[in-house]
């Protein structure tokens, strides 16, 4: 497929949309990149420097929590600095367009809520989240709790050890997301799949079915991978220009006014 997204490859994509009667959007950790916030396999990606096995898995938590809490805090500060960017936008305004669009979203940042879209399924918890590690109680943490320290963080109701509320390499998918998710795929006629390497198995598994199925599927991305190789369209750019343009074009192809 050729890099440059052709006007009339746009339009292609845009009719398709139009048309679909159930959407399934599947983002990635670059939709949030041109909110500034770094990628996990990008140059100058979160990873760098550290690998994912490092930090984001149990065992590194149990070996060290408070360097994995720091980690998380440092990461949080920088989503708590950083906004929803246009392609965010562009998604829940897409929401309000058509008849049913939902997100399954691989990202724990927070944006997809923040930009206002509704529907949305956080496949890997929220870094704005903590989970009681003894009486498992799920809350919000305080706004303040960036403190670049290691010190732990003790659950309000029972003075255990919190982790972070988000879904590590080695954990299985917590009821209600990757099961709601696979049956958001089938259901779907077009999957738009948004900045994503696809190196992370379920959420590739769940397009790459959908697809066995018939859906349509769409894959925006300034850079190839082995889902833009399979996409039915490739728009090669980033989402935070091509999302945009995609909405003003369905916004054109509005039915006549009777
Ligand atoms: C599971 C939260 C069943 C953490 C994440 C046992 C031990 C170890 C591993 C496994 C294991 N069992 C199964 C596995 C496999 C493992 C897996 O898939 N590993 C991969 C890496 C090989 N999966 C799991 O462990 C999952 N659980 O399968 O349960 C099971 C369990 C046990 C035993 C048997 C079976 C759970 C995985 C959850 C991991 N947690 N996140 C945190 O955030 O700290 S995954 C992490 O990677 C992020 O969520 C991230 O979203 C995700 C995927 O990365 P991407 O989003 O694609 O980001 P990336 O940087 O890679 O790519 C960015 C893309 O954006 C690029 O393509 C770039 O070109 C593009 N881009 C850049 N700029 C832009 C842009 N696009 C558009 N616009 C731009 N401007
Ligand atoms: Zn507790």
């Amino acid at each position: 497929m050729s890099g440059t997204v052709t006007p009339a490859l746009l339009e292609q994509a845009a009719h398709k949309l139009k048309r679909a009667q159930r959407i399934l959007v599947v983002t990635g950790a670059g939709i949030s990149a041109e909110s500034g916030i770094p990628t996990f396999r990008g140059s100058g990606g979160l990873w760098e420097g550290f690998r994912a096995e490092d930090l984001a898995t149990p065992a590194a938590f149990k070996r060290m929590p408070g360097r994995v809490w720091k980690w998380y805090r440092w990461r949080r500060q920088i989503v708590l600095a950083a906004q929803p960017n246009p392609g965010h936008l562009a998604l829940a305004t897409l929401e309000k367009q058509l008849p049913f669009v939902e997100i399954v979203t691989q990202n724990v940042d927070g944006l997809h809520g923040r930009a206002g879209s509704q529907r949305l399924i956080e496949l890997h918890g929220n870094i704005h989240r903590a989970r009681c590690t003894d009486c498992h109680q799920v809350s919000s943490l305080p706004e303040a709790d960036v403190a670049e320290g290691e010190q732990l963080p003790e659950c309000w109701k029972c003075g255990g050890l919190l982790r972070p509320h988000i879904l590590w390499f080695g954990e299985h998918y917590w009821p209600g997301t990757m099961d709601v998710a696979m049956e958001a795929g089938v259901q779907a006629s077009v999957i738009l799949v948004v900045g994503t390497s696809a190196q992370v198995y379920a959420p590739v598994g769940l397009v790459l079915e959908a697809q066995e199925l018939g859906a349509f599927v769409i894959d925006v991305n300034p850079e190839e991978t082995h889902f833009s190789r399979q996409a039915d369209i490739f728009l090669q750019g980033t989402s935070g220009t091509l999302l945009p343009q995609l909405s003003t074009f369905l916004l054109s192809l509005e039915e006549p006014q009777v």
